[in-house]
């Protein structure tokens, strides 16, 4: 068996494998399984057809010789796993054919499934893509993370707040992984470093043992496959008894402390950097683990440490695991005895950095003496890797470096550590270059380099929305899921009448299947033929939930004013999650479920404005919610969203965007023509300009009575009858701060709202739009985002 022949199983061999699985491994019989037995038992079945393709390309890549690519990432968004792996190996049909025959409900198996939520929003799932990209383009790779105890916390809502609770998706067995014991290293924490006949000796006072957890991740038809590692952190007891015999007993429990709080949490903060300690041990954990075992790798492959770069290439997802750097560099001269200058460039050669946030709140910084008492051999390593850059970059500034006001830089060190830097969309990395390093720039040209995010379209269409794949399918043969451009094919189709009912008719199946949802989870009937307009996303006031609530109002104010008038019915759809310390934007959420409370109570709006926002937005909601949209709204303020990566998702599902020119709205819009896409907002040069006005928020409420409508309405606690003062805080902000420019871009918010009612209302034209979205999206496929990494910053080839 080569890697390229993969046989699809038979309904009736999937069954037969179930039941076995059933019986041997989940000791069960089939008339007392619960859909927890089936679920697992359907897992074994398909697992065992991906462990073939998984040896074979491991094999292949030994034998010959393959570079190798490691993405070291804090976060891996995984979600469910069951049937997206069922997909790839082109079994679904057959599986869901053999679970019904059984007597059970394909849809209650499949989603029994916990997802895998280890990671926040955009990044992690960026590199849950990307490692499902890697797979399918047969690009030899491993993803590195941490086996996170407990991924995102849960979300719910009481009386309209969040509320966290501990997420446990290892509560029950979880079969997409293999424990490998033999794979374990021990990973030192603080101490001292000794000079040792001239060499630095690095004597750590803690240790853990980071143990490795297999994860295969399988590429399109199961053509090859690759290795998702995390790390699980374990106490190392032999020395916990060395320190209990010298009578330091408090000392001697804490590597087992430590080794339980290490991978015990995913940190749940996205876009604000908080330096604490436990953070920096994570992330060192992470790196160290994933540097020690790429070393064996290479050395078991019979390599010399001088060759590294031409077989590893090392991906940096954020400065999260930037002490990358100087831990390659420790290893090399303090375990191997290489000299500084060589070590150091052979790291440059190996790491790539990208970077996926410009927020200033965003970017790490450590203090030297933190750094200096968690990893005191790297705070060496990191003021020699400066000053090495200082020297030979005689002109760099004197207020750029690594090292500055007792702080470590995580960007510079990157930035400097890398061979190639990377923003995530072409105004992203423009603005990388003008704002954040314009100094690092012009010392180190062609350093940096754009690679537009991209998504999977296996998940992300053919796995959810099945109506709209079998529909594209029909029309333009098979063959898109793995070369995304061939969705051109469907432009001419799009004039015929036929085609955009039938586009539309797939649209509806999904939003029908949304209100049946949403009836049932949130007891809110919906009527599936209103706009379903979405906004889901974490929350943050950078991408404006407020702006979408404060039209919301608006629009119901409007409504009760005018009531004969004739409006486009919506519904309009939140999702997200709030950083548990963000209060404002925990605050928004409050007011988001306030308003939702008020208007859909209102008899007089009856059907033409209604809100929902289930709690506990993940990517399982996601896929639910993006095949039902008719409208993705996209509203950053413009500079703020690196590239978004749900806007991809939406267009490319057939709904249209309203959104501003930030991020991959920029090209996006350019894709799929300008005609079809719902632009507003002030630009990121206008931003920048509007902040010079210190009273511009002022100023723009002035502008807008309808704002001041809102505003006012919020102020007398219109939505907050039992405490009308609840967001006075909120209203004040609004008018003396707006960092955010809600209000400057408000009424160009809300005209480009009529415009989106306009095109509602003209189903021929919205449907065209529609279909040419989905049909000029080809260019955000991760596919063509890997290809990108692999040629222009990895240097490596498919080896299928
Ligand atoms: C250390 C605290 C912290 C944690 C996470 C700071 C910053 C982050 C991430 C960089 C935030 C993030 O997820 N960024 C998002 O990355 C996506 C993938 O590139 C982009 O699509 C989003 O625009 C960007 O916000």
């Amino acid at each position: 068996m080569t890697v390229k022949d993969v046989i699809a199983p038979s309904a009736d061999d999937l069954r037969q494998d179930i039941l076995r699985h059933l019986t041997f491994t989940m000791g069960k019989d089939a008339d007392h399984a619960s859909v927890y037995d089936w679920r697992m038992a359907l897992s074994f079945a398909i697992r065992d057809r991906i462990v073939e393709p998984w040896f074979a390309a491991t094999k292949q890549t030994w034998e010959q010789g393959r570079k190798r690519v490691y993405y070291l990432s804090m976060e891996f968004l995984i979600g469910r796993i069951l049937e997206d792996a069922a997909i790839n190996l082109g079994l679904r049909a057959a599986a869901r054919e053999a679970i019904e025959g059984m007597g059970q409900s394909w849809s209650a198996v499949v989603e029994d499934e916990p997802d895998a939520a280890l990671g926040n929003g955009g990044l992690g799932r960026l590199a849950a893509c990307y490692m499902e990209s890697m797979a399918t383009l047969g690009c030899p790779g491993y993803g590195y993370g941490i086996r996170y105890e407990h991924g995102l916390f849960k979300q719910r809502f009481e009386g309209g707040r969040q509320v966290e609770a501990p997420e446990d998706w290892l509560k029950q067995r979880h079969p997409w992984e293999f424990e490998r014991p033999e794979a374990a290293y021990e990973i030192g924490f603080k101490g001292a470093v000794e000079m040792r006949a001239g060499k630095a000796v690095w004597i750590p006072s803690e240790t853990v043992l980071a143990e490795a957890f297999d994860m295969p991740v399988i590429g399109w038809k199961g053509r090859w496959a690759n290795t998702l590692r995390l790390w699980s952190a374990k106490p190392t007891t032999m020395f916990d008894l060395a320190r209990f015999n010298h009578g330091d007993y408090a000392a001697a429990a804490e590597p087992e402390a430590l080794a339980r709080t290490l991978s015990r949490v995913l940190y749940p903060d996205d876009t604000t950097y908080q330096g604490k300690e436990l953070r920096l041990k994570q992330e060192y954990f992470l790196t160290a683990a994933a540097l020690h075992d790429i070393i064996r790798r290479h050395l078991a492959g019979g390599y010399r440490l001088e060759d590294l770069p031409a077989h590893v290439a090392i991906q940096m997802n954020d400065t999260h695991p930037a002490i990358a750097g100087p831990e390659l560099v420790r290893i090399l001269v303090d375990l191997y005895g290489m000299s500084f200058e060589q070590a150091i460039e052979i790291a440059v050669k190996c790491l790539g950095y990208t970077n996926h946030t410009l927020l200033p709140e965003a970017l790490e910084r450590w203090a030297c003496y933190l750094m200096g008492s968690v990893l005191p051999r790297h705070m060496q390593i990191i003021e020699q890797i400066d000053a090495w850059h200082l020297k030979t970059n005689p002109n760099r500034p004197h207020y750029v470096g690594v090292v500055k006001h007792q702080e470590v830089r995580m960007g510079e060190l990157a930035f400097i550590t890398a061979h190639k830097v990377n923003g995530v969309s072409a105004l992203h990395t423009k603005l990388i270059k003008q704002n954040l390093f314009p100094e690092l720039d012009t010392l180190h040209p062609g350093r940096i380099v754009n690679q537009t995010n991209g998504i999977t379209p296996r998940r992300w269409l053919r796995m959810s929305n099945p109506a709209l794949s079998r529909l594209i399918t029909e029309t333009i043969g098979e063959g898109w899921e793995a070369d995304l451009d061939k969705l051109r094919a469907l432009e001419p189709h799009v004039e015929d009448p036929g085609f955009r009912d039938d586009f539309a008719d797939a649209k509806r199946r999904n939003k029908d299947a949304l209100a049946n949802w949403i009836a049932r989870e949130q007891g809110i009937k919906i009527d599936p033929a209103a706009m379903f307009d979405v906004q889901i996303k974490r929350i943050h006031e950078y991408k404006r939930q407020l702006l979408n609530i404060l039209q919301t109002i608006a629009q119901w104010h409007e409504i009760r004013e005018n009531p004969q008038a004739d409006y486009q019915p919506r519904v309009k759809i939140f999702g997200g999650k709030a950083a548990p310390g963000y209060q404002t934007a925990k605050e928004i959420i409050r007011l988001i479920n306030d308003v939702a409370t008020v208007v859909n109570a209102d008899p007089l709006v009856g059907d033409r404005l209604r809100i929902v926002y289930p709690a506990n937005y993940n990517v399982s909601m996601a896929e639910r919610l993006i095949p039902a949209a008719d409208l993705s709204e996209q509203i950053s303020t413009a500079g703020k969203e690196a590239s978004g990566t749900g806007n991809m998702k939406f267009a490319l599902n057939g709904a249209l965007t309203i959104g501003t020119l930030d991020g991959a709205n920029v090209e996006i819009r350019e894709e799929v023509g300008a005609e079809n896409f719902f632009l507003f907002g002030l630009t990121a040069s206008e931003v920048m300009e509007r902040r010079k006005d210190p009273e511009h928020a002022r100023h723009a409420i002035l502008q807008s009575q309808a704002l001041q409508d809102v505003l006012q309405m919020i102020a007398e606690g219109r939505f907050s009858p039992d405490e009308p003062t609840r967001y006075h805080g909120l209203v004040h902000n609004m008018w003396h701060s707006d960092y955010f420019l809600c209000a400057s871009d408000f009424e160009a918010y809300r005209a480009a709202q009529v415009e989106v009612d306009r095109a509602f209302a003209d189903p021929e034209r919205w449907w065209r739009m529609a279909a040419l979205n989905t049909a000029r999206m080809g260019f955000f496929s991760s596919d063509r985002a890997i290809q990108g990494y692999m040629t222009e910053i990895w240097g490596t080839e498919s080896a299928l």
